[in-house]
């Protein structure tokens, strides 16, 4: 993982929708691991279902 918020995909702005909803495609198989490396906080190659929790936390913390 390349620090930072799990989830935060670009390092820019916490995590957005955008980046929540490409976690999620990433969870279901839909993109690959390296379209956001940060959703993986474990490092182990995936994202597992406790990693796209953390990083919808994330986006709820930016949400006013
Ligand atoms: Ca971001």
């Amino acid at each position: 993982m390349v620090g930072g918020l799990i989830g935060d995909c670009n390092g820019i702005d916490g995590v957005t929708i955008d980046e929540v909803q490409t976690v999620i495609n990433i969870f279901l198989g839909d993109e690959p691991l390296a379209t956001c490396p940060a959703a993986d906080a474990s490092g182990d190659g995936t994202v597992d279902i406790t990693e796209m929790q953390n990083a919808m936390n994330n986006h709820l913390q930016i949400t006013p």
